[in-house]
């Protein structure tokens, strides 16, 4: 059986889980279900990173011992991660003994093999990150990776020969390409590679901290918190402790991490593995960041959105669609809690929900509840949507497997809403009104096949909403990327029952207030952007913008909904194109947006913008940019 480790962080202990956290989680989690899925042994690490002056700090403010604020706050994510249906198999503490030990094992190695030395430190240090700097490093005098100020501290410290390794590194990377991903982060490793590498400073003296993991070879000091912290992906798997398991799960196929530990990852963790001797992770895989207003969710710029009031809003799955759907993997995300509603009831309520009880309903009203099988031979249409609903597998899977999670859940939902098309186009009830029983039959099986398919492939993402609607199409099967595949997934025969609504639409009115948010939602483009109309042309701003997605408007034959990334957001758009377009020839395309529109509805859907295009009278074309310049890039 093929096997699949995958790892997110592990998480300082400092606060309460927010979205960020959630979003990492959560993606594991879905990548894992989905290997699980298809039948491979899975193993996904995930825990809590204990040590170091921060926690050291948190628990005096706390007035606690740093072990008791540990236990208090890991609880909290594991306490999260239950909520959201987490299926780790893992959960490490960097505090656990049998951690501590494999971290005091492994730098005895390192130190027995020449690799760690002692030397005298001059420099500045940055508190809160834990990362010394030397005077050139610094931006403004202060740190360069979060800004804050620096402390100039002098003193006897061991050190790790990471210069030795640097062209190893660059070549490692060179060839391998999956490596590091996505492909621009490799390069961006690449960059800071150009530049010599400092030797690693991985040691505190006891004197200025206590709570870390004590230098077996020196007992005045302890470890540098991200050597301990790195060293988890390897003993959660029984490293020097259990040959078989680390042999059975080591190296990891996937390190989740977010942009901001690259460099830890992607430079001292390889270097690490390698003076150790110990093979290379498969991938580290490093995602972009949820924005609030343009700028980091974090708890440290107090704009964090708080994963418990969502959830308890929305329940997991909701939230967890939503987190997946709304991230392009890579790429920085916007969070809006309109955005949230809008996402959630488009795909949710009005295309996936509306499709279950329409056809629940249809299969209870015309044939006592029991699915019908359907005729030898069919009809063009309903051919058409088999050939759709055939590819839906291999499409998911193409998309996951290359880490678009978003395009997968769009292939499902561009899947419904064809087959809710395709039933407009059919007219069941018109057919059971005049008693044609076998093409009624056959509609209501297809789109019984369809929504099967949608409730395993949608299962990693919502699996509990998904267990509840292959429950109620009769579904008896595994759940597995096999049984989703056949042809037939629902026997005819089987009993099918009206489900309570799955999918509730959500107001955003309610939802403002249960979040205790002011009920008029913040104009954010009143605040940042000029609003003018379009007579007022003249001041618009232009922007390059990519089109992530684009599909037919339900209900409005003539019109496309498009979202854009225009580097410091996603827009969603509404352009009358249909006729001139298909989704699939807008998207990936770099078009030209006026960015500063006063949002219009068009048929009921917002439109945030507008896009340009060439019009002759006879045809449509959209203008798009000579040469591949990123999302965002002004046009002058
Ligand atoms: O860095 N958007 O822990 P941490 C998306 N302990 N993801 C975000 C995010 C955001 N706005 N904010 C945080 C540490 N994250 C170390 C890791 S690993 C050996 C040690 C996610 O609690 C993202 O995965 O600061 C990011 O890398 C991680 O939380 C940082 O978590």
């Amino acid at each position: 059986m093929k096997k699949f480790y995958i790892t997110t962080p592990i998480y300082y202990v400092n606060d309460r889980p927010h979205i960020g956290h959630t979003y990492t989680t959560v993606l594991a989690d879905v990548i894992a279900r989905y290997h699980r899925l298809a039948g491979e042994d899975v193993f996904f690490l995930t825990g809590t990173d204990e040590h170091g002056q921060k926690v050291a700090q948190s628990a005096e403010k706390a007035k606690i011992s740093p072990q008791e604020h540990c236990d208090k706050f890991s609880q909290r994510f594991k306490n999260m991660w239950k909520k959201l249906n987490i299926s780790y198999d893992y959960f490490i503490r960097t505090t656990d003994a049998d951690h501590i030990e494999v971290v005091q094992k492994a730098l005895q190695k390192l130190y027995d093999s020449g690799d760690i030395y002692k030397s005298t430190y001059e420099g500045w240090y940055c508190v809160p990150d834990e990362r010394f700097w030397t005077e050139k490093d610094l931006k403004d005098g202060k740190c360069p990776e979060c800004g804050r100020p620096v402390v100039k501290i002098e003193e006897e410290n061991y050190f790790f020969r990471m210069s030795k390794y640097q062209q190893w590194l660059i070549d490692y990377i060179e060839k391998n390409p999956d490596f590091i991903q996505p492909d621009f982060r490799r390069n961006e490793v690449l960059g800071f590679l150009k530049k010599p590498l400092n030797d690693l400073c991985i040691s505190r003296p006891k004197k200025r901290l206590q709570w870390g993991v004590e230098l077996p070879f020196d007992t005045d000091y302890v470890c540098y918190v991200w050597v301990d912290a790195l060293l988890n992906y390897c003993s959660a798997v029984g490293l020097y402790a259990d040959d078989e398991k680390f042999k059975k799960w080591w190296p990891a196929d996937y390190h989740l991490i977010g942009k901001d530990i690259l460099t830890t990852h992607a430079v001292y963790w390889p270097i690490l593995l390698k003076a150790l001797g110990i093979e290379m992770p498969k991938t580290i895989f490093a995602h972009g960041w949820w924005m609030v207003d343009e700028k980091k969710m974090g708890k440290s710029l107090g704009n964090a959105v708080d994963p418990y009031a969502l959830e308890s809003l929305l329940g997991p799955d909701r939230l967890r669609y939503y987190l997946m759907r709304d991230m392009v993997v890579g790429q920085d995300a916007s969070y809006s809690l309109s955005g949230l509603v809008s996402r959630l009831n488009n795909d949710l309520s009005n295309d996936l929900g509306n499709m279950l009880s329409r056809i629940t309903n249809m299969v209870s009203a015309y044939f006592d509840g029991i699915l019908p099988a359907p005729a030898e031979s069919v009809d063009s249409e309903t051919e058409k949507i088999q050939k759709v609903i055939s590819e839906l597998p291999a499409k998911v899977k193409n998309d996951i497997d290359r880490m678009k999670i978003h395009s997968a859940l769009e292939d499902v939902n561009s899947a419904i809403r064809a087959a809710n098309r395709y039933i407009e186009t059919m007219q069941p009830w018109v057919l059971a009104k005049e008693g044609n029983r076998e093409i009624l039959g056959t509609v209501l099986f297809t789109a019984t096949q369809l929504l099967a398919k949608a409730g395993i492939l949608l299962y990693p993402v919502m699996p509990q909403k998904c267990s509840s609607l292959l429950n109620a199409i009769g579904f008896s099967g595994a759940i597995s990327i096999e049984t989703a595949s056949a042809d037939v997934v629902v026997d005819a025969g089987s009993k099918i029952e009206k489900p309570k609504a799955l999918f509730p639409r959500i107001d955003l009115k309610k939802a403002r207030a249960s979040l205790g948010l002011s009920v008029k939602p913040p104009q954010k483009s009143e605040k940042t952007e000029e609003i003018i109309t379009v007579d007022e042309f003249f001041r618009s701003q232009l922007v390059v913008g990519e089109v992530i997605s684009a599909e037919y408007a339900p209900n409005a034959d003539r019109l496309l909904l498009l979202e854009v990334d225009i580097g410091t957001e996603k827009r969603q758009l509404v352009a009358g194109l249909a006729k001139w377009y298909k989704p699939e020839e807008l998207r990936g395309k770099k078009i030209v947006i006026i960015s500063n529109l006063k949002p219009a509805k068009i048929r009921g859907y917002e439109s945030q913008g507008m896009l340009l295009a060439a019009d002759d009278g006879k045809t449509v074309s959209v203008l798009t940019v000579d040469k591949d310049v990123p999302a965002g890039s002004k046009v002058r």
